[in-house]
């Protein structure tokens, strides 16, 4: 079954995914009857390379989707689609034409317009760019199949600040990058070829991103200097027509390291000159040079601490340098101690943030923004908002959201992020319990209203400085898209970037209706291709949370290692403080500010007396905030216990019914792109039992109490390696203990290969379940092994001498040895199997890879699809 899937055709063209969401596929010949009247020249009432970009956009984009030819006249004045800016439209026969007052800055209006007789289509905008993003809109419709015969609509994006940052590396590596190398750097320069580049800055325009820090914040101090420079200029250069700013990341050392004095104390006016003529340097150069992201005493980074000064000093040093350019300082809060003593009750990483910004509150410049992380830890799978938020009124502020799914499965889990980011920006920090009294669907027709009262104050209003009246703020996303031609990895993840994009444009849209746009203008305009699409990555937070962070543990992986797989342990008795305090009778943090660290003092007054109480903390976060007993009853009616054992089984299973959603797209979509989602989603199944395991049989021998069920540590049609019969294979333990079936993994040390033979008995539970299902045929055999990066073991399976599947273990997955990282099921399907045939794994190692096994399981198969 599995092997049909890859090798069936289909009449859907291959695609790789480089287009995303500009592919501008020929419409059907009814979506195209939609546009007979859509004009077919376009004109401009300016020049300038950004609106160069936007017609030649235009042209791409409409003669593609409508298959007709597009082309460009400036002298038409009628029947035409028209874009200038706000000032320069006013010419010639639209001297009179009333504009919106509400355009804001970089808004734009759509408007149908009937002149000289013929329907024209006047895209303006405040500016150039605005009609660059007015543009995209029209095109996306279009795409989408919208009716664009009587527009009038004006849209203006919700903050100033709508910028990504990459973590590249100068030698070409991206720290937390799923999905290749980086497209800016190679061996320690930048790319000769910026094609992708330019790519990468025209799709993030399209969805109205209007910055790029292009280097990781753990900076290299190498990239400012001088003859470093003009390669950094480059960039900016195929950023530009997009209007995208390139801005960097900086390392407060680099008077000294690289300036060669004898301090960066940013207080000293030596410091302050360099850093002064370092920016005038660069703005020779780039002079749209967007500012600097600062990461500093944090996580072994140098920073103002070392002279005893603030955030606030080193700051405005740099702020002051860029201030005369028009530069801006993103500062991040991401400060803290990863030395903290985990004895001590009241020590807590999550207070840190708060701790050391909110005494500064005014002290920082008008160019300065604070870099905030949406919540206290670290982009974990579930999180409270961070307090930082609300604990600033005279400070900009930025929220950083993260696209590279670090966390969240690193791009080999599906996991739609954008009702996570909808619930932290939708959230009152005045009182969270307060329902948003304004429509989270999209704006009807004029532009996107936002509350912007004292009394709510939503985490999106005050990013965006509508609270506070700051003159800057919005929006920052760690991505880390890289050379592999999809540009993250999963073809899903792309949706977390588009979504990103346009809830930073407005984040009044719903993350349904944003998932929609980009299933239609990713995959087809079916709409059971875009409802089952959305269904599935409308589940996807909820179900990675069932499977890997229960009830606010954040985010069970491995912590000091690959923040992968699961490793319970890992994140307590040390000093990176992300505990979850889990010990026989109970788990969780308190917080409390009665008997805790004080953290939830950190909240405004309302927000601070729900999570105060365990009564009334939601229950997704109640680990988060409170150390519970595993009996205790949560406001879902369960105990703490069988919630765990409930969730990850329900996660688990929630992935398998992923795989058969998806099945029913065959030939819905182009083969190439199907085939990788079932790849991937088929592995994420694997990997989420792995989870589910791992997490549920801890906890069974922690707390000593039985799964009401039944289920946790018991698989009636599971086989462990280490008991089969072993031909040159050898028994190892696995470490966490919980990371493999029942502790223990088969490694293979013989060049030659090894073998692990077992019988197949049937069995009652075998037969059960095959009793029940009514289209019972043949078994599946799930073979669990281990696939490191370094090497590539084959393995073949026989039943009673018949091979009946071989394959490489030659994926990468972040695991030099057998363990959680590493585990990964081959699925065979189809089998047939009688009691007594005789199944044999045969292992062949590579490099340091040993062909390693876990288990295996025979269970009947289904005709379902
Ligand atoms: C770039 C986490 C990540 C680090 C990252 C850091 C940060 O700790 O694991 O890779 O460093 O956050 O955001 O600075």
């Amino acid at each position: 079954m599995l092997l049909c899937v890859f090798l069936c055709s289909s009449a859907v063209k291959a695609e790789t995914g480089r287009e995303a969401w500009l592919r501008y596929p020929p419409l059907s010949a009814e979506l195209k009857r939609r546009y007979t009247n859509m004009p077919e020249r376009i004109s401009m009432s300016s020049q300038s390379p950004v609106l160069e970009a936007a017609r030649s956009e235009l042209i791409r984009g409409l003669s593609s989707l409508l298959a007709r030819k597009i082309y460009p006249d400036d002298k038409a004045a009628s029947r035409a689609i028209v874009l200038g800016t706000v000032e320069s439209i006013k010419k010639g026969a639209l001297s009179d034409l009333r504009v919106p007052q509400q355009i804001d800055e970089y808004g734009f209006w759509l408007k149908s317009h009937r002149l000289l007789g013929a329907q024209s289509i006047l895209i303006v905008g405040q500016n150039d760019l605005a009609v660059l993003y007015g543009v995209f809109d029209l095109l996306s419709k279009v795409s989408r199949g919208e009716d664009v015969s009587a527009l009038n609509e004006v849209q203006s994006p919700s903050a100033k600040i709508r910028w990504v940052d990459q973590w590249d590396n100068l030698d070409g590596s991206i720290e937390r990058g799923y999905a290749g190398r980086s497209i800016f750097f190679d061996v320690g320069n930048v790319q000769r070829d910026l094609t992708r580049a330019a790519e990468y800055a025209r799709l993030l325009a399209s969805i109205g991103i209007n910055g790029c820090n292009i280097n990781n914040v753990n900076a290299n101090p190498r990239l400012l200097e001088n003859d470093f420079l003009p390669q950094i200029a480059r960039i900016a250069d195929v950023f530009r027509p997009w209007g995208v700013r390139l801005s960097l990341s900086v390392d407060l050392s680099s008077p000294k390291i690289i300036g060669g004095l004898d301090t960066f104390d940013p207080l000293d006016p030596k410091v302050a000159a360099w850093w002064h003529e370092k920016a005038d340097e660069i703005y020779k150069l780039i002079p749209d040079f967007g500012g600097f992201t600062v990461k500093a005493d944090s996580e072994g980074r140098v920073g103002p601490a070392s002279y005893r000064r603030t955030p606030a000093d080193a700051a405005n040093v740099l702020a002051r340098a860029l201030a005369s350019h028009g530069g801006i300082v993103f500062y991040r809060a991401f400060v803290y101690d990863h030395h903290l003593d985990w004895r001590d009750p009241k020590a807590d990483r999550a207070r840190a943030a708060y701790d050391i910004f909110h005494p500064l509150d005014g002290k920082f410049d008008d160019n300065v923004i604070i870099q905030i992380k949406h919540g206290p830890i670290d982009f974990q799978a579930r999180e409270p908002v961070s307090p930082l938020f609300s604990g600033m009124e005279k400070t900009n502020e930025a929220i950083e959201l993260q696209v590279t799914q670090e966390y969240t499965g690193q791009q080999r889990h599906l996991v739609y992020l954008a009702p996570m980011w909808k619930e932290l920006l939708d959230f009152d920090t005045n009182d969270a319990k307060q329902k948003e009294g304004i429509a989270t669907e999209p704006q009807s027709a004029r532009r996107n209203e936002e509350s912007e009262s004292d009394e709510r104050r939503y985490v999106k209003s005050l990013v965006a400085g509508k609270i506070f009246r700051r003159p800057i703020g919005g929006y920052v996303a760690v991505v880390n898209a890289g050379i592999e031609e999809n540009w993250l990895g999963h073809p899903f993840a792309m949706a977390n970037l588009y979504a990103y994009g346009r809830l930073a444009w407005n984040p009044n849209l719903s993350a349904r209706r944003v998932c929609q746009e980009w299933a239609r203008l990713t995959f087809e305009n079916d709409p059971i291709v875009v409802r089952t699409v959305s269904d599935i990555a409308m589940n996807s937070w909820r179900t990675y949370e069932n499977y890997t962070g229960f009830l606010g543990t954040q985010t069970l992986t491995d912590i000091t290692g690959s923040h992968y797989g699961p490793n319970i342990e890992s994140s307590e008795e040390n000093g990176w403080g992300q505990w979850h305090r889990a010990d026989h009778e109970g788990i969780g943090m308190d917080r409390s500010m009665e008997t805790g660290t004080g953290y939830v003092g950190q909240y405004r007054p309302a927000v601070a007396k729900m999570y105060e109480s365990v009564a009334t903390t939601p229950d997704e976060l109640l680990l988060f905030f409170h150390h519970v007993l595993y009996t205790r009853v949560l406001h879902s009616g369960k105990t703490v216990i069988q919630h765990v054992y409930d969730s990850h089984y329900e996660g688990a299973d929630e992935v398998a019914e992923f795989v058969r959603e998806w099945r029913t797209l065959k030939g819905k979509i182009d083969e190439q792109r199907y085939a990788e989602v079932l790849r991937r989603l088929q592995y994420q199944q694997g990997h989420a039992t792995v989870w589910r395991d791992a997490i549920c049989n801890y906890f069974l021998r922690l707390s000593g109490i039985a799964d009401a069920k039944g289920r946790s540590g018991n698989f009636p049609n599971r086989t462990e390696a280490e008991s089969m019969r072993l031909t040159g294979y050898v028994p190892v333990d696995v470490k966490p203990w919980e990371n493999a079936s029942g502790s223990n993994a088969i490694e293979c040390r013989d060049s030659n290969g090894c073998s692990a033979t077992f019988q197949f008995v049937g069995g009652p539970e075998v037969n059960e379940a095959a009793a029940e299902l009514p289209h019972f045929k043949k078994y599946e055999i799930d073979v669990e092994y281990f696939d490191q990066y370094n090497g590539a073991s084959r393995f073949r399976v026989f039943v009673s001498g018949r091979k009946v599947d071989e394959w490489a273990a030659d994926d990468h997955f972040p695991a030099n040895k057998v363990g959680g990282d590493s585990s990964t099921r081959r699925r065979i399907c189809g089998v047939e199997l009688r009691p007594g045939d005789q199944i044999r794994i045969e292992g062949i190692p590579d490099g340091e890879e040993h062909a390693g096994l876990d288990y295996v399981e025979t269970l009947p198969e289904s005709d379902d699809p």
